[in-house]
């Protein structure tokens, strides 16, 4: 009686931590020395956490060829964000002042050649989510799209 209990309560502890995984998403993007990413386009679901694995495949000196990822909130006026990032050395291009900052949802560090970081963030709602790397220079060719829904 009491190993059935217990067998029970293991099943529906397992199951707990079973349906978390499977709510949150988890996207791997990955950046290279011809700055790009690997993919510019990611659905996820609004309001869940999602995971983020972001791996720089690169070989060039960080100093020349750096990468981040920036996710942006809806609206955000992309190539703005990029240029003001330029200034920002001194906080690997992520601005700092508070109306720049309102305008980060999340971002990973910035990464040498064969370095990776992990985030976790949500996107509290529905919508078109930019992400840019705000190295400079590099936002033109290195940018895409959360879709959340
Ligand atoms: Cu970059």
């Amino acid at each position: 009686m009491k190993s059935k209990l217990t067998t029970i309560l293991i099943a529906l502890g397992m199951s707990a931590l079973f349906s978390s995984v499977v709510n949150g998403s988890t996207i791997e993007i990955t950046a290279n020395d011809t700055m790009q990413f690997n993919s510019k386009a990611f659905e996820v679901k609004a309001g869940e956490e999602v995971t983020l694995v972001f791996k720089n495949l690169g070989n060039l000196p960080k100093a020349a060829m750096g990468h981040n990822v920036v996710i942006l909130n809806p609206g955000t006026d992309v190539p703005k964000f990029g240029m003001g990032a330029v200034a920002a050395a001194a906080s690997e291009y992520i601005p700092q002042d508070e109306a720049t900052k309102a305008q980060v949802v999340a971002h990973t560090k910035l990464l040498g050649p064969g370095e990776e970081d992990t985030i976790t963030f949500t996107l509290p709602e529905a919508g078109a989510y930019p992400f840019v790397c705000s190295f400079p220079g590099h936002f033109a060719l290195m940018q895409g799209i959360i879709t959340a829904k």
